[in-house]
């Protein structure tokens, strides 16, 4: 990982709710989870529970792998290395604990669009101590469904949701941000670069209908110190229930 600097990424961090990092990982890592997913999908996939995957209206492409975690002891391995949990530790505010690893492909042409949500409405954790590492393994353009930020909208807590019929993304936002699109932060990443952003923090993505496919590759920690709120998780699991696995 290239170096950062942890204070400004605090800083940052703190302020907007979501930073990118560059060169998170080395091409040769970008390789090495991309040969690794691909693998997965072919070989041992079809012998995990139904809700390791999402998969997009033509039924058979993947949309999402979910709980590699539990599921890929090599890329958990990856996920729980030291610079990782260095670099995540200041942001969620103590020791690091891996949470998910997981995956959004948004493949080409068919790639299906994520409604606007906040994490946490999936995670009910309390204090909102939790954030993702989204690392891109294909290039992120403005053409190829990238994910939009609302900077600081992680300081607004948990806002009003309601079921969004999305399979793989269960719960949206009951209203959509007053802020236009243009004054969104739009995470155009280099294969290798990642976002990483806060639990509450607002954000959604464009369905891709370019050829390019769009792989993102998640990383999940909570700080130790979190607890599941039972309000939280009661309206995730009427939505989620709705629209398996997610
Ligand atoms: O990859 C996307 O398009 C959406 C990602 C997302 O919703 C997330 O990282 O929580």
């Amino acid at each position: 990982m290239k170096p950062v600097d942890p204070d400004r990424l605090l800083q940052d961090y703190e302020r907007d709710g979501v930073v990118i990092v560059r060169e998170f990982f080395s091409p040769d890592e970008v390789a090495a989870v991309r040969a690794e997913l691909d693998r997965y999908i072919r070989e041992d996939l079809a012998d995990k529970p139904p809700d390791a995957a999402t998969r997009e209206a033509d039924g058979v492409t993947v949309r999402n792998l979910w709980r590699l975690e539990q599921h890929n002891p090599a890329l958990r391995r990856l996920a729980e290395r030291d610079d990782i949990r260095t670099l995540v530790a200041p942001l969620v505010g103590g020791d690091p604990v891996l949470a998910a690893v997981e995956t959004f492909n948004k493949p080409a042409r068919i790639g299906s669009g994520v409604p606007y949500h906040q994490d946490n409405a999936y995670f009910c954790q309390s204090p909102p101590d939790m954030l993702t590492v989204w690392v891109a393994i294909d290039p992120v353009t403005e053409a190829n469904g990238p994910v939009y930020y609302v900077n600081g909208s992680h300081r607004e807590g948990v806002l009003p949701t309601k079921p969004s019929g999305v399979r793989g993304n269960s719960i949206g936002l009951a209203f959509p941000p007053d802020t236009p699109l243009s004054a969104q932060r739009c995470a155009l990443l280099a294969p290798g670069d990642a976002s990483i952003h806060h639990c509450n923090t607002v954000h959604h993505s464009a369905p891709n209908t370019t050829e390019v496919p769009r792989l993102g590759f998640l990383l999940v920690f909570r700080g130790r110190h979190t607890r599941t709120d039972p309000s939280l998780k009661a309206t995730y699991q009427a939505a989620a229930s709705a629209n398996p696995p997610a």
